[in-house]
């Protein structure tokens, strides 16, 4: 069913109180990246078990560089920009007195470029090197290989995207952590809800703070039914109207 505008949030909070946004792969999907898990989404493509943990990088760190190699080329060559979801975000941010964290999975650098403040990359960021041995990162923006030489401990065969695999910590997670406990309203935009720990943030939301929990998404994820309010349609039509909505309110 399309999203009906002006889009009515169910609930306003305090203007006082903090928001947090979380962001998934369905943020970027707008403007030309592929999701995981819709149909033809990069999981379909290729097993994250061979690309996306440490142990494939230990086992084959060549296959491992190439799709990376190959994400990172396609942001660089296919003119890919924010959309207006993550605009509509950067406004929020600029406006909402309460202050607004934004904590993306993506490790697209969308949010970044279209000047988000107060970022998280829980999940790191392909736009990024880090030495496996001396934890040195350095901006990346072309490809990566195992002959990559760190420039700050020397060694070669050590530099990985500064990308955080299963099974590893994601980062940043006691600032993530503070800031849901705080925050008034948790927004959840363009995710499936598959992935933990970020697919438990609404529930440790509901538990720790008296916040209003929403989804923004295509379609309902995994924990739709642990949100309070849900608004579904494409983010760069339904993000735009709940910023508006709550903007309107202040
Ligand atoms: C960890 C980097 C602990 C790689 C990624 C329970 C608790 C804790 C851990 C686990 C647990 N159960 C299982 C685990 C392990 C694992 C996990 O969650 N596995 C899953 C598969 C079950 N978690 C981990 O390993 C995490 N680490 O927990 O460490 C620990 C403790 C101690 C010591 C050591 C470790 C680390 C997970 C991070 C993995 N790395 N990314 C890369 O990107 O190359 S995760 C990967 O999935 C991406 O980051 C992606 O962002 C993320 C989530 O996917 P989504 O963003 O949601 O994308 P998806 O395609 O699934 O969905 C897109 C959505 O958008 C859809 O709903 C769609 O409808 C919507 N959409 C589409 N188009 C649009 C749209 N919406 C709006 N508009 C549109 N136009």
């Amino acid at each position: 069913m399309p999203p009906a505008f002006p889009l009515q949030p169910d609930v306003i909070p305090p203007r006082s109180g903090s928001i947090v946004i979380l962001t998934g792969a369905g943020i970027s999907k707008e403007s030309g990246l592929e999701t995981f898990r819709d149909a033809g989404g990069i999981w379909s493509q290729v097993r994250l078990e061979d690309v996306a943990t440490p142990e494939a990088f230990a086992r084959d760190p060549v296959r491992v560089h190439a799709f990376y190699n190959m994400r990172r080329a396609r942001h660089r060559t296919m003119d890919i920009k924010p959309n207006a979801a993550h605009h509509a975000v950067v406004k929020l941010q600029q406006a909402w007195p309460g202050g607004v964290t934004v904590v993306t999975q993506n490790v697209d650098t969308l949010h970044d470029e279209a000047g988000t403040k107060d970022l998280i990359h829980m999940h790191g960021t392909y736009a990024q090197a880090r030495c496996n041995f001396c934890d040195a990162v350095v901006p990346r923006l072309g490809d990566l290989s195992v002959t990559d030489i760190c420039a700050s401990c020397g060694k070669d065969k050590g530099m990985r995207p500064n990308v955080v695999w299963f099974g590893e910590m994601p980062l940043h997670m006691e600032r993530i952590t503070a800031a849901l406990r705080d925050c008034a309203l948790f927004i959840s935009i363009g995710t499936s809800g598959s992935v933990y720990p970020a697919a438990g943030f609404v529930t440790m939301v509901k538990r720790s703070a008296d916040a209003h929990t929403v989804e923004l998404n295509l379609e309902p994820s995994q924990g739709a039914t642990l949100f309070a309010e849900a608004h579904y349609g494409p983010a760069t039509q339904i993000v735009p109207a709940y910023v508006e909505s709550l903007l309107q309110s202040l």
